[in-house]
């Protein structure tokens, strides 16, 4: 992704804010359109901006050639909607995981003026996307799509945060509870769809496509988000705060991670014993304790082996598509992730 496409995308980012700010249905005050500039600012743009990117890449491979400007705003537009979804559910993820620093800033909460105010932040992040679909795609023949879309994909991601946050309930109770399979049930509701699927499916319904007919895309999507999130867990504890920017609480809040569960198939009954002593307390000590352990059972080279057994499958489902343009959106959002430090 050229810097040159980075900064037109960008530019539709302020173009969106702005009307959001000016809308007249809300005749705000100028403190309201201050706190809402400075709250999408401060949440929006910030990432990587992998997903947002993904649409208008994939659209751009699905045509087959370069966009027009109206075909790279409304792509930018749906990219966007996915990028202020995910802003939505990352000021909320953060109040819940009690997490300090997110995109190497404070966590938006943390902020002395902001406290619990994130809480309706994160709602009014959320209904910014219907607005903007609203305003850019009401007369299009696949806005009915869209709107189905993103409604369904949010109750999958709310589904899948829960399913997060009451599993460390389970494991609180008895943390060999944990296992592979209830990982997976997480990280596939909670990060694959909105994250991976959806971008696709976005530039899939732009392009005039039937969701229905792209059920294997779906599903090379949903193994790729997988992976994903377990590069997520892995870098919670051994990635670089500096580079990742933000700070790993996987740990201290219990979480059913992937390095918990994997810890839990190779360690020895006393090393279960530390596990089981030292999991889910907040005291650095513990943290410290759990983390010796993953290097003992050397996680990282675990780690490895199931990120470059994960990276072939994917190759070969990708390769198994039959229409090669599908296969260079799936190919080059692999490429996107793939080994990534952050
Ligand atoms: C994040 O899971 C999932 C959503 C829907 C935000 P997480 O808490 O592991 O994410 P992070 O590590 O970025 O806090
Ligand atoms: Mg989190
Ligand atoms: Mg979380
Ligand atoms: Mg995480």
């Amino acid at each position: 992704m050229s810097s040159d496409l980075k900064s037109k995308f960008i530019e539709v980012y302020d173009t969106l804010k702005s009307e959001l700010i000016n809308d007249p249905a809300f005749e705000f005050d100028d403190d309201s359109r201050q706190w809402v500039e400075k709250m999408l600012d401060y949440n929006v743009p910030g990432g990587k901006l992998n997903r947002g990117l993904s649409v208008v890449d994939s659209y751009k491979l699905l045509k087959g050639g370069e966009l027009t400007d109206d075909e790279f705003f409304l792509a930018s537009a749906l990219g966007w909607c996915v990028e202020w979804l995910q802003a939505y559910f990352l000021v909320l993820d953060d109040i819940m995981d009690e997490s300090h620093i997110r995109r190497g800033q404070p966590c938006w909460f943390r902020l002395p003026k902001v406290g619990m105010i994130a809480a309706n932040d994160g709602v009014l992040l959320r209904n910014h996307v219907p607005r903007i679909l609203k305003k850019h795609f009401r007369g299009k023949p696949y806005y009915v799509d869209l709107l189905d879309l993103f409604n369904e994909v949010e109750f999958q991601t709310a589904s899948g945060q829960m399913i997060d946050l009451i599993t460390t309930l389970v494991g609180e109770k008895g943390l060999s509870k944990y296992s592979l399979s209830i990982h997976r049930r997480i990280v596939q509701y909670k990060t694959a769809y909105y994250s991976f699927y959806l971008p696709v499916a976005c530039a899939l319904l732009m392009f005039g496509e039937d969701l229905d007919n792209h059920v294997a895309v779906k599903d090379v999507l949903v193994e790729m988000g997988t992976y994903f999130q377990v590069q997520d867990d892995y870098l919670d504890c051994f990635g670089a705060p500096e580079v990742i920017g933000k700070i790993g609480t996987d740990i201290e809040d219990f979480k059913c991670s992937w390095l918990v569960v994997k810890a839990l198939e190779l360690a020895n009954e006393e090393q279960k014993k530390v596990l089981h002593e030292n999991y889910g307390k907040k005291d650095p000590a513990s943290v410290a304790k759990v983390k010796e352990l993953y290097h003992t059972l050397n996680l990282e080279g675990v780690f490895e082996e199931y990120e470059s057994t994960s990276y072939k499958k994917l190759i070969t489902s990708i390769e198994a598509h039959p229409s090669k343009a599908v296969q260079a959106v799936l190919k080059s959002f692999l490429g996107k992730i793939s080994k990534r430090q952050k």
